[in-house]
């Protein structure tokens, strides 16, 4: 138990995310969902750690270093700490993490070399020879049995045959424990996921796992064994116990905090974390995590989101269009925590639109405003409760609290936010009942109206009080219109907590309406495809500077260009190349212009190279263009650069 507190510890954690590319908002559904736990444990008294991160090593990193011309470390540290990138993501997002780890921090890799040397001094980590199937992308190792019509069983791509000395963990040992603890308890929720996993990967079988690579360099190196580094997966898992402080020296907390209260991960990674993981800690005699929480999906459209499809939904351009806790808000109201769901542009304005303009910001600013018309900034002569009329409301808003925890504590965000919102529609017809426009029309019935009033504005502070996990700026705020009303957890199970002379505070509309046709179509404009990859051109074989100095490229202006009759691809060109005498040069690029958009144009041509006959004509030298895939267009130079100017 935690000496601050009476409620206990809760380390909560989300996947540590690979930066091999920007987040996108499918990322952010994870993230923004533990965040929201964080928060509503913190609310309800608990003394909380939230640890998030980065998983940095593995094959694809360096692969895409490497594309990208930079050492994997400097690819990773733009991706993580770089202008929007992970980090900055979160801030965005109003996460509230108490620690990041990078799996490059220094003493994350030395902890997880002494982690592997454990378990190969303890006999669960042994030598032999790795023959099978490995997927790229997903950093998995499979055998054939375990493949999806020949692809990998996750993500559906091919697989490369690999075989190469290997250290492995005896994973076949910890079957039997695993399985039992899957089936046996609530280790693994949703319960769904139980049945997939113990039906598709321990009944059939568990095999002892391949836990290094010889293949690549980027990742912890196995101390005792040069070339070889550890499995990614073995690094990344262990993150969990290693930012608490376990085989290392950097942090002293893992006696508070471990075992995890629960761990958020995507659907795909739940076989790492329910088999894998739990097999190791068994292997070191460590305590179990307490949960794992494989939620959903989110696909765009219908799509898988992906950013080489182009439908990557950036979650920087809808914070920015919508606001932080709007988009916050829609990612959980939306889409149950378990399942997938189908983000679309749609839905997420008609939800601001309904929930939130409509519903609590209409709430918020008509009874606000009212309060302040009828009494001024403060209210005054509240007379009590009418039975009849009343308690119908008050009931339901004592009571929300333990609805709403019942909920969250299932991790079902979207019932949780269900049961605040009923009551929202229940206040708005609360207003429509007691109509306070008729009330203020008789000062007799003034003590009557501030009733109305004052449950509105109580029945608001209580709503307001349970959306700060989910928006906590917009509670912020709600709180400051109440006059900086109560909102911690034993006031939120209280009716009658605000004081009946409260003081308002007047504001814009928390949530203006979204012209829905108008923002659709601004949105689908920025939507557009990815450029697709193109295609590079095989390079030349090196030449000579002198091979090069024989090559005169010289700038020539376009006098005139016109097709060249009976055939499709050239363009004759008269050209200016300083000499006084017009050139002629057939260029085969018809497809890409018109003649008459080029006349005037300043280009580069190679003008000692040999003379052509083609169609019948002759073409003394050649335009420069450049190419890639099927895309090409003229090298184009400053017009002010004189026609025979050479270039050097
Ligand atoms: O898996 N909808 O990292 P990652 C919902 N490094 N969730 C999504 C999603 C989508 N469209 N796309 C991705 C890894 N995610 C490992 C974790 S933990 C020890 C190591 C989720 O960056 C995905 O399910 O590929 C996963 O939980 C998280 O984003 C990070 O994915």
């Amino acid at each position: 138990m935690c000496e601050k507190c009476s409620k206990g510890k809760f380390y909560i954690t989300t996947p540590i995310y690979y930066p091999s590319a920007r987040l996108h908002i499918g990322h952010a559904y994870c993230t923004v969902a533990t965040d929201t736990m964080a928060r509503y444990k913190r609310l309800q008294g608990y003394d909380v750690m939230f640890l998030t991160g980065t998983d940095e090593h593995g094959q694809k990193i360096e692969d895409k270093a490497e594309a990208a011309g930079v050492t994997p470390q400097q690819f990773v540290d733009e991706i993580v700490t770089g202008p929007k990138g992970v980090q900055d993501l979160w801030k965005l997002m109003n996460i509230s993490y108490d620690r990041f780890i990078r799996t490059t921090d220094d003493y994350h890799v030395a902890a997880i070399q002494k982690i592997f040397r454990k378990m190969y001094d303890n006999g669960d980590i042994y030598k032999g020879t790795y023959k099978g199937k490995y997927c790229k992308p997903c950093e998995s190792f499979w055998t054939e049995s375990q493949l999806k019509d020949g692809k990998c069983p996750d993500c559906g791509r091919e697989v490369q045959d690999a075989e190469e000395e290997a250290y492995f963990f005896r994973l076949s040992k910890y079957a039997g424990r695993v399985r039992d603890l899957l089936m046996n308890t609530d280790y693994l929720e949703p319960r769904s996921r139980v049945n997939e996993m113990v039906s598709n990967f321990i009944d059939p079988g568990l095999e002892d796992l391949c836990v290094s690579r010889t293949s690549f360099t980027w990742g912890v190196p196995v101390d005792f064994d040069p070339g070889h580094v550890v499995y990614v997966w073995i690094d990344a898992l262990f993150n969990y116990m290693t930012a608490l402080g376990f085989e290392n020296d950097r942090y002293h907390d893992l006696d508070k905090y471990w075992p995890a209260d629960v761990h958020f991960v995507g659907k795909e990674i739940v076989r790492f974390h329910s088999i894998i993981w739990p097999a190791m800690l068994m292997s070191l005699n460590l305590p179990l995590p307490k949960k794992v929480y494989g939620h959903g999906w989110l696909n765009f459209n219908g799509e898988k989101m992906s950013k080489s499809r182009g439908n990557v939904v950036d979650p920087y351009i809808l914070a920015e269009r919508f606001g932080v806790d709007a988009l916050r808000f829609f990612l959980l109201r939306t889409f149950p925590f378990g399942s997938d769901g189908n983000f679309t542009n749609e839905l997420l304005i008609n939800t601001i639109n309904v929930d939130l303009a409509n519903d609590l910001g209409n709430l918020v600013s008509r009874t606000v405003a009212m309060a302040q018309k009828y009494f001024g900034e403060k209210l005054s002569d509240v007379q009590e409760a009418d039975e009849a009329l009343d308690a119908p409301l008050i009931d339901m808003v004592s009571t929300l609290r333990d609805r709403y925890e019942a909920q969250m504590d299932k991790f079902a965000f979207q019932n949780g936010l269900g049961e605040i919102f009923k009551v929202i529609a229940r206040a708005n017809k609360y207003i429509d009942e007691n109509a306070p426009w008729v009330l203020a029309k008789d000062e007799a019935k003034k003590p009557r109206l501030a009733r109305v009033l004052y449950n509105l504005l109580e029945t608001i502070r209580i709503c307001g009080g349970l959306l700060t996990p989910f928006m906590p700026d917009t509670a912020a705020e709600i709180q400051k219109r109440l006059g900086g009303a109560a909102m911690d957890w034993d006031s939120l199970a209280q009716f009658g907590v605000l004081a009946r002379d409260v003081v308002t505070v007047a504001g814009p509309a928390l949530f203006p309406r979204i012209d829905v046709e108008k923002e659709l179509q601004a949105l689908e404009a920025m939507n557009k495809p990815a450029e697709p990859e193109l295609p590079l051109a095989e390079a030349k074989p090196e030449i000579a500077f002198d091979d090069f100095e024989k090559v005169d490229m010289t700038v020539v202006k376009v006098l005139t260009c016109e097709n060249v009759k009976k055939s499709e691809k050239l363009l004759k060109f008269t050209l200016d190349d300083g000499t006084g005498t017009p050139r002629i040069i057939l260029s085969g690029i018809a497809k890409y212009y018109k003649p008459e958009e080029l006349v005037g144009k300043t280009l580069v041509a190679v003008t000692n190279l040999a003379p052509r006959k083609m169609m019948g004509q002759m073409s003394c030298g050649m335009l420069l263009s450049a190419e890639r895939g099927d895309q090409l267009k003229l090298v184009m130079v400053d017009d002010s650069i004189p026609a025979g100017a050479r270039l050097v």
